[in-house]
């Protein structure tokens, strides 16, 4: 299988307007290339198992660009072809699909709300087509692999897409998404070079543990953290958590000396979604009595937040309704022209005013920077020092923000900058519901996959949004995202899987499941976080717990030293089953929920 690089494409035009395609050829890559593709020219630099690029606007006036990309063919590809599907944020799913035969999941969703929530191009693929973001694996029937990754992600986000052209040829989209940034008169702006690899001995799950590791020594990954062991309230209390909860379990995980460094409230003490300083009626006390609290009890206390993310009717809002991106367009109703607040997210449990709609905060505006930064000092000063921030792509969502020129990945990080400065070198920040590419060297942790829930499979029957059956909190959702990106632990950032399922009662999860899951997260390496109520946790539990943080200790450790988990069968099937260290091979059996774990 080979790559041939035969044209060059860009996608332009004014937000609300049709957007225009434009393409030239191309006659393989070499260094020291200018193609003018319609009113954009871009540059490419070919090298070995890769190329560098940049694009301009040569143009008199501003021009708004979506997308830039090579297309190549897949000559002496032999079909079926398979593609490592790599999902954008920490929810998207990860795993393996057939060209021809699976579909993108928005094809069956035809909703660009929600593919935005999951995709960086929140419009629907054209029929047939297979996406994967960041990086990519592509293998066909001779075994040939082909390793593919984005260098970055940055300033913008890069998309593959294979599908097959006119005459039924394989065909990969190597794209670099911008998101209708406008590119001043003039202007010229460097993108993230690709890298692939290719008939090399190993994995596809090893060449991209390599890959990986090369993004993270450029982008200055923080991966020096220790390992964290700690406690969340979400997975058994949710948003009815109150002050009672949180110091029940507090007290009991001192009177059972449980091995917790991390104390981690989660959603549900918060005034509103934007109000992060100020707590609701269940939680009598102010954050900085909690953070006190858990101190005291010689844990680390630690604090989610939505930050990008503010209520209607919040103080922030408010107090600062410029502060909120826009939405510009046509009411799809009547036509008439709209300004509305953006509305990037839909919790009604949240409240808000707006039917359960929530806002983003303009990350583009030298204000709310300021207002991240402080908001971020002052939680870190009332105590918490571990920071979950979630649902982080809410700034990356498509709009209209106050400086056009910024790229949704740009948004994203510069929020997350401005989190880091307020916070400080000390904190630890794990990112959540995030665009993994565009925070590489600002976050300790990232989440890695949806939501675990006390249940092994999500119910077909039951799905919210058809095509997106795998974001759905379930166990096996969270166990193959774990397995299948199990690669990036310590290379990008330290991977979290989700929490531990301990309990045996209030669960639907049966205890070879609970087990399964449990040694995953050990062989992972990631973060060992307990989200039961410790009340219902006896001596076996505490021995499972015990038992998965010695192994994810030993997995950790190797990791530090640049041998990563990887996954044997990546390209196999649907939901990857092995995941493999130094030390250990974990085969799982998705259909049964069953495993086993030999050493190697
Ligand atoms: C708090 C929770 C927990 C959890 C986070 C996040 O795609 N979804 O509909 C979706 C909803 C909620 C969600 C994830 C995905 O949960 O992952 O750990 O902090 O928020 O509200």
């Amino acid at each position: 299988m080979k790559l041939e690089c035969t044209g060059v494409k860009a996608v332009i035009g004014a937000p609300g307007a049709e957007l225009e395609e434009h393409k030239a050829m191309l006659r393989g890559l070499s260094a020291g290339l200018t193609i003018n593709v319609g009113p954009v020219a871009v540059s490419l630099d070919g090298r070995d198992n890769g190329f560098d690029w940049w694009v301009a606007n040569p143009g008199n006036g501003p021009l708004a660009l979506w997308s830039v990309a090579v297309v190549a063919r897949l000559v002496d590809a032999r079909e079926p072809i398979r593609m490592f599907r790599h999902g954008y944020q920490s929810w998207s799913p990860a795993g393996t699909a057939v060209l021809g035969v699976d579909t993108d999941p928005s094809r069956a969703a035809n909703l660009p709300f929600v593919q935005g929530v999951y995709h960086a191009d929140g419009r629907q693929t054209p029929d047939g087509e297979l996406r994967s973001e960041w990086c990519t694996v592509l293998a066909d029937d001779t075994r040939g692999e082909f390793v593919l990754g984005f260098i970055a992600g940055t300033e913008h986000d890069g998309t593959f897409r294979l599908r097959q052209d006119p005459e039924g040829k394989p065909e990969l989209v190597l794209e670099a998404y911008l998101g209708g940034a406008v590119l001043s008169a003039g202007e010229e702006r460097r993108l993230h070079g690709v890298s692939w690899v290719t008939g090399e001995p190993g994995t596809a799950s090893e060449h991209l543990a390599a890959w990986a590791a090369a993004v993270g020594r450029a982008g200055k990954a923080r991966v020096q953290a220790p390992f964290q062991v700690g406690w969340c309230s979400w997975y058994h209390f949710f948003d009815k958590v109150n002050e009672g909860d949180l110091r029940r379990n507090l007290s009991a995980a001192s009177t059972g000396d449980w091995p917790f460094d991390v104390f981690q409230l989660d959603d549900g003490y918060q005034a509103a979604i934007g109000d992060w300083r100020d707590t609701n009626d269940k939680f009598p006390s102010s954050l900085d009595v909690l953070a006190a609290e858990i101190l005291s009890e010689g844990r680390q206390p630690g604090l989610w937040l939505a930050p990008f993310l503010a209520a209607p009717d919040s103080e922030v809002v408010r107090a600062n309704p410029g502060w909120v991106a826009r939405f510009v367009g046509r009411d799809p109703g009547n036509g008439d022209a709209v300004d509305t607040p953006l509305r990037s997210w839909w919790n009604p449990s949240w409240g808000g005013g707006d039917e359960g709609f929530m806002y983003s905060l303009d990350t583009t505006h030298p204000d709310v920077l300021e207002h991240l930064e402080c908001l971020a000092r002052d939680i870190v000063e009332a105590g918490f020092t571990y920071l979950k921030l979630d649902f982080t792509f809410a700034a990356a969502v498509e709009g209209r923000w106050h400086d056009p020129s910024r790229t949704p990945a740009q948004r994203v990080r510069a929020g997350f900058e401005a989190i880091r400065r307020g916070a400080g070198e000390k904190a630890f920040l794990l990112g959540c519901g995030v665009p993994l590419a565009n925070v590489v060297g600002l976050v300790d942790a990232n989440r890695i996959g949806p939501d675990v829930a006390p249940l092994w499979a999500p119910d077909e029957a039951d799905a919210i949004i058809a095509g997106y059956l795998d974001v759905e909190p379930a166990t096996r959702s969270a166990l193959a995202a774990t397995v299948a990106r199990s690669f990036m632990h310590r290379q990008l950032w330290l991977n979290d899987p989700d929490c531990i399922m301990l309990r045996t009662s209030e669960t639907d999860l049966s205890p070879n499941a609970a087990r399964t899951w449990g040694h995953c997260i050990g062989v992972s390496g990631g973060l060992a976080l307990v989200s039961d109520d410790l009340a219902l946790l006896g001596h076996d539990a505490r021995d499972q717990l015990d038992e998965i943080i010695a192994l994810g200790r030993e997995s950790d450790a190797a990791a530090h030293r640049g041998r990563p988990p990887t996954c044997p069968d990546l390209m196999d099937h649907p939901i990857p089953t092995t995941l493999r260290n130094d030390y250990l091979e974990l085969h799982v059996d998705p259909a049964t929920a069953t495993s086993t774990l030999d050493s190697r």
